[in-house]
């Protein structure tokens, strides 16, 4: 066992190392132990999965006065969101909506002519899986240089019992035990094991090896489906996203759902709703998939490449068997608001607990879990919450939509852009952003947005962003809106225009006046 706590290593140094140990099995490898020998505390906590939860929960600890051990079976920190899930989506994202402003623009001004291109998949990829070792090495170096954080990585961990860990031979106990070992791909109906040229989020950047065909069949219609069919899509390929429902679902105004798949349609998206995929063919690599279609006939399509977007399943698991957490139908850990599992000293946290799975939800109960560790009595009271996800646009959501909002209120009142009116397409409005080529040379592509009001006591009860640069404002707009923000208010603060979201500037405009008119 090699003890790196009195290393100071640089970000450039860890990255060496990270890459070294990616590069190999992660089983068999001594682990890299960071533990400071002078301390002779007991732990107060053992968390086994340093993602999101894990880290953030130790660091709280940490910054408490007590003394965290991190454990994870991978040779950094910071978990599934910079190795293959949000940072990666990012990544796609970004190409998807950079590609869709080439292909709209494409031979005019300093554009290139995208006129049947294709861009590579593989590459970008492949970008990805070379730069992804910066961030690994960013979260080893403030975790243990800023956070004070001890740890033990690169091998994965037995549960002994409540008090007790196994890793490499060794065994950590603490009084407590934080579960934070996140969630994986739920597994497909149909059995792809061996065949090549299926993927999930995991798989697709840590095992894609080659360029794949013109056709792309994506499965599911849930947040990392769509995106990452819009970003297949943008490549240059066609792209069918077969799902069982309705696409979009989970944005819950309808004007902004219509605004979003007339968009995705133009780009060449393909929605097979209501629809299943019942076959994969090929001998040892997928070479086309049977589809069941909402007229209940069959139609195969040829495709060397099926992506799954089906969500994720918490990885429970070991901590049923070996420790008997219970769980619930979905396989989630069963916590309380103290996020105490059914086990006393046992806390869970993160996706392992269940939907929503988000970063901010992992993060959060980590602290919960540490203050009450820490001797608080601390309740994480889970509240609504402002969503995103990304088309080839940016799309941010919070509060009720119009149809919600027309049910539980008498009076509602929308203020939105573009307006309706028979030219609505070429409203050349909202206008923010990285949108203004958009504006001024495609307006209808320019983004929708929309407050929905509650007209009698002019609070906002909801607000829909499609464009670009949003995110950040909904973060700080949501608990302003729980805390009843209104009309006038909103129509108060100071725009730095041109902003994104024209918010501010449409309350002011009507804010005057007595009775509330939409617009
Ligand atoms: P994880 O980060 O998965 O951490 C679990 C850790 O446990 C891992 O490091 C693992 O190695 C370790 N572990 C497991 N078992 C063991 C064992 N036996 N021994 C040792 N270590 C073990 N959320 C957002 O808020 N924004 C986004 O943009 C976003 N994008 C996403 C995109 C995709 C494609 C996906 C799938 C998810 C996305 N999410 C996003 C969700 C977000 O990634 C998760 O909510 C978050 O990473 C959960 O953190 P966690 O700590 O619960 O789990
Ligand atoms: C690099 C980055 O910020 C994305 S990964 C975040 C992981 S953690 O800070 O542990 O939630």
């Amino acid at each position: 066992m090699v003890n790196i706590n009195q290393d100071h290593w640089t970000t450039s140094r860890w990255e060496q190392e990270i890459r070294v140990r990616l590069g190999e099995a992660t089983d068999g490898q001594a682990p890299l132990v960071n533990i400071n020998a002078d301390d002779t505390r007991e732990f107060d906590a053992i968390f086994l999965g340093g993602g999101a939860g894990g880290r953030f929960g130790a660091a709280y600890l940490r910054a408490m006065g007590g003394r965290p051990l991190i454990i994870d079976r991978w040779p950094f920190l910071g978990g599934s969101c910079p190795h293959h899930a949000c940072v990666p989506h990012h990544v796609f994202s970004d190409v998807a909506a950079q590609l869709m402003l080439e292909r709209t623009f494409s031979g005019r001004l300093w554009f290139q002519d995208m006129q049947g291109k294709m861009v590579s998949i593989r590459e970008i990829v492949e970008m990805f899986r070379r730069g992804r070792t910066g961030p690994h090495a960013f979260m080893n170096f403030q975790s243990k240089e800023q956070l004070d954080l001890e740890f033990v990585l690169g091998s994965r961990a037995r549960i002994v019992d409540a008090h007790t860990l196994a890793v490499g031979g060794q065994i950590y106990h603490a009084n407590n035990l934080v579960l934070s070992t996140g969630a994986s791909p739920k597994p497909f109906t149909i059995d792809t094991q061996g065949m090549e040229g299926v993927f999930n989020y995991a798989s697709l950047v840590d095992t894609l090896e080659y360029e794949p065909g013109p056709t792309v069949v994506v499965v599911g219609g849930g947040k990392t489906a769509i995106e990452y069919g819009c970003f297949f899509n943008a490549t240059g390929r066609r792209t069918i996203i077969v799902s069982r429902h309705q696409p979009l679902t989970m944005i819950n105004d309808a004007e902004t759902r219509a605004y979003l798949l007339e968009r995705m349609a133009e780009q060449g998206m393909e929605f097979w709703a209501n629809a299943e995929l019942t076959a994969i063919e090929g001998d040892g690599r997928v070479n086309a998939v049977a589809i069941r279609t909402i007229s209940g006939g069959i139609k195969k399509v040829e495709t060397d490449f099926v992506f799954l977007g089906l969500g994720e399943r918490p990885n429970s698991q070991e901590a049923q068997e070996t420790l008997g957490v219970e769980v619930d139908t979905n396989g989630a850990v069963k916590v309380d608001t103290r996020m105490q599992t059914s086990i006393p000293n046992v806390y869970a946290v993160g996706d392992l607990v269940g939907s929503p799975m988000e970063m901010f939800k992992a993060r959060k109960g980590g602290m919960y879990a540490a203050r009450n560790i820490m001797g608080e009595e601390a309740h994480y009271h889970f509240k609504k919450y402002p969503d995103f996800m990304h088309t080839h646009y940016e799309v941010c959501w919070l509060g009720l939509g119009e149809e919600q909002a027309r049910e539980r209120y008498r009076n509602v009142v929308v203020l939105k852009l573009p307006p309706d009116n028979p030219d609505g397409q070429s409203v050349a409005l909202p206008a923010g952003d990285r949108m203004m080529l958009y504006v001024m040379m495609k307006p209808h592509l320019s983004g929708f947005q929309k407050l929905v009001i509650d007209g009698d006591t002019r609070r906002i009860v909801g607000a829909f962003h499609v464009g670009c640069g949003a995110k950040d404002g909904f973060q700080y707009l949501a608990p302003m809106v729980r805390n009843g923000l209104t009309v006038d208010e909103l129509g108060e603060m100071d725009e730095l225009f041109l902003n994104p979201s024209y918010f501010i500037q449409l309350c002011r405009l009507r804010a005057g006046s007595k009775v509330l008119r939409g617009m």
